[in-house]
Parts: structure tokens; sequence; C-alpha cells
């Protein structure tokens, strides 16, 4: 079991559970689009303050996107992501003493987030565009691998697998050997089973329950599931709402062996983890 993860100057060590905290530069994420981003610009102050505050209440990862994933999102240019980004990842490097995130696809985004001190690349399509790959290879960054079925799209059309669980996991597998055989290595990759791409709630339910088998792998795993629709199919709640529910769900993705989870409700989960983690200590003792 890979025990830290190298993002670039920093280490990430894993020993313990670890926040990733959500920062959306976008004008139209589903939970916190346009906080940050308004009238076609950055607002760097607000993303500083937010920030912070996710510091404090005990992120490790900050995690940046320029670009919505949700379906029917609007469609972002490449010069328009890039100039979000890194707007974005400057303000943070400067400011901010922790890991930054990227969330991408985009290799031009990925070189420059590099280049303004992101220490991980996180791709929802599994570095699966043109070129992704080798300049994720050449910036020596982490990165974050997620299954996802089709595109954002349409990925919720008719999500079907023979098992989600195994499908998952061999996606998983293979891409592994896939970004390896690039040069980059295994201590640099997190594996993540994207919950809610391409995926109906019972599958999300199931792939959560099984969650053990998907980290039974070498690769330390991330999930996020904070605030997604899996949580609405049982519970009547607006996103906003769905904090009680998504801090039940990332401490039974720990539990199962996650050991990165990304979360909008960083002061809740933060408390419900070190609760975790300090029964976990107390059964080994
Ligand atoms: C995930 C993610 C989103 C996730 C990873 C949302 C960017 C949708 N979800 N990245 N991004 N894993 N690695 O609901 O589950 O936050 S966006």
């Amino acid at each position: 079991m890979v025990n830290a993860i190298s993002c670039g100057a920093r280490k990430l060590d894993l020993s313990c559970p670890r926040i990733m905290g959500v920062l959306n530069v976008t004008p139209d994420s589903f939970s916190d689009g346009g906080q940050f981003y308004r009238d076609g610009r950055v607002n760097t102050d607000a993303l500083l303050d937010r920030a912070e505050q996710m510091l404090a209440e005990g992120a490790d990862i900050l995690d940046v996107g320029g670009e919505s994933t949700r379906p029917g999102a609007l469609a972002v240019s490449e010069t328009e992501e890039l100039d979000r980004v890194v707007t974005a990842v400057e303000a943070l490097a400067q400011h901010c003493d922790t890991i930054i995130s990227v969330d991408t696809s985009t290799p031009s985004v990925m070189r420059e987030a590099a280049r303004c001190g992101a220490g991980l690349l996180n791709d929802v399509r599994g570095f699966k565009r043109p070129d992704a790959l080798q300049v994720a290879a050449e910036t020596g960054l982490a990165l974050c691998v997620m299954h996802m079925q089709g595109e954002p799209d349409t990925m919720q059309a008719a999500p079907t697998y023979t098992d989600v669980v195994h499908d998952v996991s061999e996606f998983l597998s293979q891409r592994l050997a896939e970004v390896t055989a690039f040069g980059i290595d295994p201590d640099r990759v997190i594996i993540d089973p994207g919950f809610g791409f391409g995926k109906t709630a019972q599958q999300n339910f199931e792939l959560l329950a099984r969650l053990g088998e998907v980290c039974s792998k070498e690769q330390p795993v991330l999930v996020g599931l904070s605030r997604k629709s899996m949580i609405s199919s049982v519970l009547d709640r607006s996103p906003d709402q769905r904090t009680y529910a998504s801090v039940a769900l990332a401490l039974m993705a720990v539990e199962r062996g996650a050991r990165i989870v990304r979360v909008h409700d960083v002061a809740a989960t933060f408390d419900a983890l070190s609760m975790w983690q300090t029964l976990s200590q107390s059964q080994r003792s």
C-alpha cells in the first residue's frame, strides 16, 4: 500500500485520511457555481478567503476547477478555462501553504497549472484526451485517475455494467498500467471510482458498499460523494442541505479504505474523520 503521494515539490502523507476541499471557479457548478467567478472574472479575494477558511477547518488539499462537469453544463473554451485556472492557482500558490489540485482534462491547463505551483492533476476523464498523459507525465505532479462511463453530457442516460464494482476496478487497473507505461511513478498515482459519473444511484450505492474491493489495490483511493445526487435518491434535499448525508457517506468510504475524500463541507467532515481516526488507533493499541 502506497503510504505517501509525491505532489511535485510536496508530499502528501496518507497515514491518516485526508480532506480535499472543493473550490470551483465556474459560473455554473452545481454546488458552489458563481461564488468565486462572476461576470467573466475570478473573484480572487473571495476565493482566498474561502481557501483560508477550508485550511483552518482541516483541508489538506484544495481542488480548483474551471470547467463544470455537471450534466448540461455550459461548454468552456480552452482559453477561458486556462484563464480561470491560472488566475486561481497563482493566487492560491502565493497565499496558501497547501497542495493545490487542478480539476481539468485539458493538457494546456495541466501544463500551466504545474508552472503556477499546482501539486496534483485531477482528471475526471482519466487523462484520455490526446496528449493528456504525455503532458501529465512531463509535469512530475501527482495524478488522480477517475473512472467515468461516457461523457458528462450523456453519462447519466443509461449507464450499464456487467458488475459495476468489477468493471470500475478493472478499468482502474488497466489505466494504472497505461499510466505507468508512460514513465509515471506509481507513487504519483491516486485512483477514484468516480461516484456519479455514468452511474445510477443504485450503482453508486453498490460501489460504496463494496468499495473495499477497489481499495484493495496498491494505489490510494480518493472518493467524491459530497452533495451528490445519490443522496437525493434517498432524501429530498437540495445540494446545500446534503451536508449530514455527505459526512455519513465520507465516513463510510473511509471505513472501507478510501484515503482522500473530496468535499464541500470541510469542517463537518474533519470532525467526523477525527473520530474515525481516533477509534481506529484505539483498536490497534
Ligand atoms: C469528482 C471530481 C467532481 C469525484 C474526483 C461534483 C471534479 C462533481 N466529482 N473529482 N470532480 N472525484 N476525483 O459533484 O468524484 O463535485 S465534480
